[in-house]
C-alpha cells in the first residue's frame, strides 16, 4: 500500500480543510493515472498535489471566463514570444491563500510542502528580463481583476540548461515537459488553421486572398493564472502546432517512405520545438519567422472568435466596435506580424476596406520597446517575408507606401527623413522590413520601460516620429510582482515586514513599505532584519555548496550579479574588479588583510550559444574562481563563484540572500533591468550606473543608499569619439588587472581576444565599445566605499531597510494599472 492509499480519496475539488485536501491529493495519486499506484515518492507527491491545486484553479478559470463572457468588457491580449513562469505550486497556493492548508495536507503523507514544491521543473519559455516581465504582468493582471490574457507559444524545449565543463558553458536541452506539466489544460476545441508560403489570388469580386502553400493547425493549451486574494484566474494561452490525419500519407507510409509520409507532421513539430532557434542560418531565420507568425495568427483568430462569441450579432460586421472591446499589446517587435495579420483578417476574411481595417488595427495595437541596441532591432529579409507570407508582404508594402505619401503631403519639412523612417529598407544589397518602424507607424501607442529609456526613444531612436505623432509616446516603468519576489521567496523578511507594518496588505499595495522608514534606526528591527538576512544567506550558501561544491562564508559580504551574459551588462568589469581585488590582497601583509571586508562575489547567467565573447566571460569567472578559492592566503577574504544554470527558481534563492548586487551596464544601454528591483525589494543595496530603472530606484531609496559610479548616458557618445581619436588614457589599475590575466595567473586558456575587445581600435572587438576602461576607476572606488560601509553594521542594515522601504513604486501592480488606464482603456472585472 502506498502512502497515498492511507487517506480516503475524494474527487471533489479540494476545500480549504487539510483532511479534505489530503483526500483530493490521494484521489489524484490514484485516478490521474500518470504513475503506477504502488509508490508515492516526492515526485508523485508533487504531481498529485499540483493536480489537486489545479482543481481550485480550474474552478476559478471557468468562473472568470463565464463572467467576462457575460460582462463583455474591453479585454487586453498580451502577445509575447516569451514567458519565464518558473515554478507554479508555491505561487498558486500562496495566491489562493491556502498555503497552510496544503502544508498540513502533505504532512499527512510525510512530506514538507517546500520539498514537494522543489520537485517542480521551471517553465522557462523565455530568455531573460523580457520573458520574466511578461510573467510578472500576468500575475498583476489577475490580481487587479483585469480582463486580460496572455498569448504565447508552447515550446517543447525551453531555455537550455547550462552546465559548466572544462571548456566553459555547455548547453543541454531543457525537457520541462518530460513527464508532463500539471498546469496546462489542452483545449481540443480551440484549433485554428495557420498557412505558410503559397500565393495571392484575386477573386472575381476583386478581393485578394492568400491560398496554397501548407496549412498547419494551432492547438490551444491554457495555463490558469490565479490572482492574489481574488476569485479571478486568467489565462496564459500557449499555442502548439499540429498536423492532421489528412496530412499523413498512408499510401507512402505503406510503401515504406516513412519520412515523406509524415513530412508535415515533422514540420509541425519543428515550429514549437525550441525557444529561440539559432538564426545564423537561413533555415533558422525562416523558422523563427514562422514561430512569430504562428503566435500572431492563432492569437488574432482566437481574439476575433471571442469578440464574436460574446455578442453573436458582431459576426455580421460591427467592426468599429472592435477597438472598444480589444486591446493588443506587442511585447517588443517579436509579435509585429499581428499588424499585417489583423489587416489581412479584417480585409480578406471579413470584407473591410483598407481605411476601415487600418483604423481598427491602429486603435487596437500598441507596442512596447525593450531595447535601443541596433543589433537587437529586428529586421526581416523582404525576400524571406515574401516567400513565407506573400499576402502580408503586400500589406506591409502598402503600409510603407501610404506612410510615405502621408509624410510627403503633410510634412514637407520631413522629406529628408523619410528614407530612415519608412517601414521598408530597400537597400539593393539587402532589402529588409524594419519591424520597429512598422510598429511605430501602425500602433496607437509606443512605450519604453523606464524613464531614461523612454526619453532616449523620444529624443533619439524615434525622435523623427515624435514630431508627427507627439502623443504616441509614453513611459511605463517596469515592475515585478511582490508576491513571488518577496512574499513567497522570502518568508522570513515578509513576516518581519508584516509585523512592523501591522498588516500584510503591502503584498498587494506595495507603497505601504514606506511605513518601514520610520523604523530605520530601530534596534529591535535591526536585530530581526539581520537575522532574516543571515537565514537567507545560509540557504544561499547551501545552494552554492550543492551545485558547485564550494563552501562560502555567510558572514562575508554577499555580492551578486545575475543576468544574461552580455558585453553591455559588463560582467567583464565585475570580474576585472575581482581580479584587481585578488591581486591587491596578494600584495598585502597578513595583518593588513585582517582589515579587509571579506567578500563572496557571485556571478550567474547564461550566454547565448553562439555568442563567443559572452562564453569567454563565463569561462573567465570560473577560472578566476578556481584560483582564488583555492588560494589559502586570501580565500578567507575573497571567493569568486560562478552559479551554474541561473533561472527563476535559482533567483528565488539568491535574491533574498544578497547584500550587494551589481547593475553596471554602460549608461543608456540597459532599457530598464528588473532584477535590480527584486534585489532592492529584498533589502539588497545596489552598486550601479545611472542606467535604466537604476535611476528611478536611486531616487526612491535615496542616493545615500545606492552606490553610484560611472559615465552618464549623455556622455557616452562623446567618450566613444574620444576613444576613437586615441584620446583615452587608461587608468593604471585597469591596465594592471588586464595584465594580470594576460600573464596566465588564471590558467592557460587564451583570453587575448576577450581582453583585446577592451583595447583601442585593434581591429578585434569594438575598441572597448562598452567603455569598461573609462568606468573602471570609478567602479573600483565605489567598491571601496562598499567595503567601508559594510564595516558599519548598523549603517548597512539601515541602508538595507531603506531599500525595501523605497521599493513600492516597482510593483508590477503599479505598472499594469498604468498600462490599463493610459494605454489599454480597460477596467477591473472581478468575479462576484
Ligand atoms: N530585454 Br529586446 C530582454 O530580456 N530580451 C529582449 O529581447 C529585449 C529586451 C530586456 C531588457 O534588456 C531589459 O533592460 C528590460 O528590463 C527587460 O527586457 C524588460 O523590459
Amino acid at each position: 500500500m502506498s502512502a497515498a492509499d492511507k487517506v480516503k480519496p475524494a474527487a471533489s475539488p479540494a476545500s480549504e480543510d487539510p483532511s479534505a485536501i489530503a483526500g483530493n491529493i490521494s484521489y489524484h495519486a490514484q485516478y490521474s493515472p500518470h504513475f503506477s499506484p504502488l509508490a508515492f515518492g516526492p515526485e508523485q507527491a508533487f504531481y498529485a498535489t499540483a493536480e489537486s491545486v489545479r482543481d481550485h484553479l480550474l474552478q476559478r478559470w471557468n468562473d472568470t471566463y463565464l463572467h467576462f463572457h457575460k460582462t463583455d468588457p474591453k479585454q487586453t491580449y498580451y502577445l509575447s514570444m516569451e514567458y519565464l513562469q518558473g515554478r507554479a505550486l508555491t505561487n498558486a497556493v500562496g495566491n489562493l491563500g491556502i498555503t497552510g492548508a496544503y502544508a498540513d495536507a502533505v504532512k499527512k503523507f510525510g512530506y514538507e510542502l517546500e520539498a514537494v514544491a522543489g520537485q517542480e521543473r521551471d517553465a522557462a519559455l523565455g530568455n531573460g528580463g523580457l520573458g520574466r516581465l511578461a510573467s510578472c504582468f500576468l500575475d498583476s493582471m489577475a490580481t487587479l481583476n483585469l480582463p486580460s490574457w496572455g498569448y504565447g507559444l508552447r515550446y517543447r524545449y525551453g531555455l537550455f540548461k547550462q552546465r559548466i565543463a572544462k571548456e566553459g558553458q555547455e548547453e543541454i536541452a531543457e525537457d520541462w515537459l518530460d513527464k508532463f506539466s500539471p498546469w496546462e489544460i489542452v483545449r481540443h476545441d480551440v484549433v485554428y488553421p495557420i498557412r505558410f508560403f503559397g500565393h495571392v489570388e484575386i477573386s472575381p469580386d476583386g478581393r485578394r486572398k492568400w491560398a496554397g502553400g501548407e496549412v498547419l493547425n494551432a492547438l490551444a493549451y491554457d495555463v490558469p493564472i490565479p490572482g492574489y486574494k481574488t476569485k479571478n484566474a486568467i489565462s496564459l494561452r500557449l499555442w502548439d502546432a499540429k498536423a492532421t490525419a489528412a496530412d499523413f500519407n498512408l499510401f507512402q507510409f505503406n510503401d515504406g517512405q516513412y519520412e515523406s509520409a509524415a513530412q508535415l507532421h515533422s514540420r509541425a513539430q519543428q515550429i514549437c520545438a525550441v525557444l529561440y532557434p539559432g538564426d545564423a542560418t537561413e533555415e533558422g531565420k525562416l523558422l523563427r519567422l514562422k514561430q512569430q507568425y504562428f503566435l500572431c495568427s492563432a492569437s488574432l483568430q482566437d481574439i476575433i472568435f471571442r469578440f464574436k462569441e460574446r455578442k453573436p450579432d458582431r459576426a455580421s460586421g460591427k467592426w468599429s466596435e472592435f477597438p472598444s472591446k480589444v486591446a493588443v499589446q506587442m511585447n517588443d517587435t517579436h509579435p509585429t506580424l499581428a499588424i499585417p495579420e489583423l489587416m489581412r483578417l479584417l480585409m480578406d476574411e471579413e470584407g473591410l476596406g483598407w481605411d476601415e481595417a487600418w483604423d481598427v488595427t491602429n486603435k487596437t495595437v500598441a507596442y512596447t520597446n525593450h531595447t535601443v541596441l541596433p543589433e537587437a532591432l529586428e529586421k526581416w529579409s523582404q525576400a524571406v517575408m515574401r516567400k513565407l507570407l506573400p499576402r502580408h508582404m503586400e500589406i506591409i508594402e502598402e503600409i510603407d507606401k501610404r506612410f510615405r505619401e502621408m509624410v510627403i503631403s503633410t510634412r514637407k519639412d520631413m522629406e529628408g527623413k523619410i528614407e530612415s523612417m519608412r517601414v521598408l529598407d530597400n537597400n539593393p544589397e539587402k532589402p529588409v522590413v524594419r519591424m520597429a518602424n512598422l510598429c511605430v507607424v501602425a500602433a496607437h501607442t509606443v512605450n519604453g520601460v523606464a524613464e531614461l529609456h523612454s526619453n532616449i526613444l523620444k529624443e533619439e531612436l524615434f525622435a523623427d516620429y515624435l514630431s508627427i505623432w507627439p502623443k504616441k509616446f509614453q513611459n511605463k516603468t517596469n515592475g515585478i510582482t511582490p508576491r513571488r519576489w518577496l512574499r513567497f521567496c522570502n518568508p522570513e523578511l515578509s513576516e518581519i515586514v508584516t509585523k512592523w507594518l501591522k498588516t500584510d496588505q503591502w503584498t498587494s499595495n506595495l507603497d505601504l513599505l514606506t511605513g518601514l522608514r520610520k523604523f530605520a534606526d530601530d534596534e529591535k528591527l535591526h536585530a530581526e532584519w539581520a537575522a532574516a538576512k543571515l537565514a537567507s544567506k545560509k540557504r544561499l550558501a547551501k545552494h552554492v555548496l550543492d551545485v558547485t561544491g564550494i563552501t562560502i562564508d555567510p558572514n562575508s559580504l554577499f555580492d551578486i550579479q545575475i543576468k544574461r551574459i552580455h558585453e553591455y551588462k559588463r560582467q567583464l568589469m565585475n570580474i576585472l574588479g575581482a581580479v584587481y581585488r585578488y591581486k591587491k590582497l596578494k600584495e598585502m601583509s597578513a595583518e593588513e588583510r585582517q582589515k579587509v571586508t571579506p567578500r563572496t562575489v557571485m556571478v550567474g547567467g547564461k550566454a547565448f550559444a553562439t555568442y563567443t565573447n559572452a562564453k569567454r566571460i563565463v569561462k573567465l569567472v570560473n577560472d578566476v574562481g578556481a584560483v582564488v578559492n583555492n588560494d589559502a592566503d586570501v580565500n578567507k577574504y575573497l571567493k569568486v563563484v560562478f552559479i551554474p544554470n541561473y533561472n527563476v527558481s535559482v533567483a528565488e534563492v539568491l535574491i533574498p540572500g544578497s547584500e550587494l548586487s551589481q547593475h553596471i551596464s554602460t549608461a543608456g544601454m540597459e532599457a530598464s533591468g528588473t532584477s535590480n528591483m527584486k534585489f532592492s525589494l529584498n533589502g539588497c543595496v545596489i552598486i550601479g550606473t545611472l542606467d535604466g530603472a537604476n535611476v528611478e530606484i536611486r531616487e526612491e531609496v535615496g542616493q545615500d543608499n545606492f552606490f553610484l559610479f560611472g559615465a552618464k548616458a549623455d556622455q557616452i557618445a562623446g567618450l566613444r569619439k574620444e576613444r576613437e581619436n586615441g584620446l583615452f588614457k587608461p587608468d593604471p589599475r585597469f591596465e594592471e588587472a588586464k595584465q594580470f590575466i594576460r600573464s596566465g595567473a588564471f590558467g592557460t586558456y587564451d583570453y587575448t581576444p576577450l581582453l583585446d575587445s577592451l583595447e583601442g581600435n585593434t581591429g578585434f572587438g569594438r575598441g572597448d565599445y562598452f567603455l569598461v576602461g573609462y568606468d573602471f576607476p570609478s567602479y573600483i572606488e565605489a567598491q571601496a566605499r562598499v567595503d567601508e560601509a559594510y564595516k558599519d553594521k548598523k549603517k548597512w542594515i539601515k541602508m538595507s531597510i531603506l531599500n525595501t522601504a523605497g521599493s513600492g513604486k516597482f510593483s508590477s501592480d503599479r505598472t499594469i494599472d498604468q498600462y490599463a488606464k493610459e494605454i489599454w482603456g480597460i477596467s477591473a472585472c472581478p468575479v462576484p
